[in-house]
């Protein structure tokens, strides 16, 4: 056995292939949807292969206890509106609500243009099905580590950290790094530390008025990259949340070695404000091979990212966000993991 697999417990959704887009679309023209059941598959697969014991969650268990926190970090409008719509296909929003009003009539592609920010995410028939099996693993591992585990990792899709409180988008629905975020800030302060490429705006937005739950991104500059309405420096909290905000945004092509000072400097912003948990949201879209991105990381160095956010020495709660390249996503978690000991 490697070292730290006995120490990392990983959980995974069994059933994200129900959850399927074919395209999204970009200035009028569709294009292939990068947000695929293969990315997960490969991972699965890989982990496999490393002989890593996976915990799947077929089922959802707990659901009047996720709906509570579903309706907490997010519109209740929204939930119950996605708990309580069945499209029959594929809906893609044609109008998007620039209001606050919460006029929800006409075709489906009218009403989820009022929750919705972007056309790269539609409504599929088994959308709420499964993003609510991965709300569930998440709150399954939210348990493990009030429990006791030291670190859990949940490989699950559709991902969470575009999905605000009343408007989601960039392939994600439900925030799951905010679902166990709330979960934990009833027993202590958490940190969320969002390491995708694109910023987290969503986890942004739902904590951005809360002091105790930090959030923190380093992502590519909002300028030239999605989801480019939010990720600058000088988003940092309002209200109880003042200063309980940090984006770091990056220029193009990073490596590692640029990339490392900025990953401590973002977690010694975290340990000055002395959280108890820690929940990162691990995009592997910064590898050097993803398609839809343009950093520079290798797949050695997810190990000694890993090994970074150690020295928070907390108990970490790893969940999936993105990460593009069938090919080698499955090789870059198993570096990440390798760096838990
Ligand atoms: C989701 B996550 C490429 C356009 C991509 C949406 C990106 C969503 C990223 N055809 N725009 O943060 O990895
Ligand atoms: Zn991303």
């Amino acid at each position: 056995m490697e070292i730290g697999k006995g120490q990392m417990k990983i959980f995974y959704t069994a059933n994200h292939q129900l959850h399927s887009p074919e395209f999204e679309v970009f200035n009028g023209e569709q294009v292939p949807h990068s947000e695929i059941p293969s990315r997960v598959e490969n991972i699965l697969a890989t982990l496999r292969e490393e002989e890593y014991e996976l915990t799947p969650v077929e089922s959802v268990t707990n659901e009047q206890e996720l709906l509570n926190i579903l309706t907490t970090i997010h519109d209740p409008n929204y939930i119950s509106w996605l708990q309580s719509t069945h499209p029959t296909e594929a809906i893609y929003p044609s109008v998007f609500n620039f209001l606050n009003q919460q006029l929800l009539h006409g075709h489906l592609s009218i009403q989820w243009g009022n929750f919705c920010t972007d056309m790269f995410t539609p409504l599929l028939p088994n959308t709420w099905t499964v993003a609510l099996t991965t709300a569930q693993t998440m709150y399954a591992a939210g348990q493990e580590i009030l429990n006791g585990q030291p670190n859990v990792t949940v490989i699950g899709r559709p991902p969470g950290h575009h999905a605000g409180r009343s408007r989601i988008g960039g392939y994600c629905y439900l925030n799951n790094a905010a679902i166990a975020a709330q979960l934990l800030s009833e027993k202590g302060t958490v940190a969320i530390l969002d390491v995708d490429y694109h910023h987290g705006n969503g986890t942004q937005d739902i904590f951005y008025d809360r002091a105790d739950v930090l959030t923190c991104s380093i992502h590519a500059d909002p300028r030239r990259k999605f989801p480019y309405f939010a990720g600058l420096e000088n988003e940092t909290g309002v209200r109880a949340g003042k200063k309980s905000n940090k984006n770091f945004p990056l220029a193009a092509e990073i490596t590692n070695e640029q990339y490392q000072p900025v990953l401590e400097e973002a977690i010694h912003w975290i340990s000055s404000h002395k959280p108890n948990f820690l929940i990162i949201s691990l995009g592997l879209d910064t590898h050097e091979s993803d398609p839809i991105a343009d950093f520079k990381l290798t797949t050695e160095y997810y190990q000694k990212m890993a090994r970074t956010l150690q020295q928070l020495n907390l108990p970490t709660l790893v969940v999936l966000e993105g990460g593009y390249s069938t090919e080698a996503i499955g090789r870059n978690m198993v570096s990440f993991l390798k760096g838990f000991s």
